[in-house]
């Protein structure tokens, strides 16, 4: 199983020390491609050494071949957005992750697509249930 975590880089990483609990839990359930996304390291500022062009097809690549995506979508991203919406029309499962924040709502693009399975949670033991709901309920079919 290919897995692809998506998760908020230019858009604000105040939430890089959840994906990468996410993504050590993730490794249970097959290959995570895109590990550096909880890499505290990686900031909304660098580059990594690679243009934006570069980047750009890598991801579509690892996305291409991924069997499932798993997008944290609390703290807003255009690219996770695009993410998910190209996920969705390559007919890749979808699982968004969401956590309610006083005030502020989650795009109706992502709340209301029927293609994405939608998690709301509050803590980390709620969100690893749902992950393995979500695997267990993907591989027995
Ligand atoms: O719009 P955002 O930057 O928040 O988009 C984040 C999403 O786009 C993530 O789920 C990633 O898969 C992808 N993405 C965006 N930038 C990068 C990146 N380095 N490396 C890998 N994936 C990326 C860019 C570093 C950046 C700080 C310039």
């Amino acid at each position: 199983m290919n897995i692809y975590f998506a998760g908020s880089i230019r858009g604000g990483r105040e939430d890089a020390a959840l994906y990468a609990r996410i993504i050590d839990f993730l490794k249970k359930f097959g290959n995570v491609f895109t590990e550096h996304i909880g890499d505290a390291a990686l900031t909304d500022q660098g580059d990594e050494g690679f243009t934006d062009r570069q980047i750009h097809d890598r991801d579509m690549d690892w996305l291409l071949a991924s069997d499932v995506i798993v997008a944290e979508v609390t703290t807003v991203s255009t690219g996770v957005g695009y993410e998910i919406g190209r996920a969705v029309s390559l007919g890749k499962k979808v699982i968004c992750l969401y956590r309610e924040q006083p005030g502020k709502k989650l795009s109706a693009m992502i709340a209301g697509c029927p293609s994405a399975t939608l998690v709301y949670y509050e803590n980390i033991d709620e969100l690893e249930l749902a992950i393995s709901g979500f695997f267990y309920g993907i591989t027995k079919k």
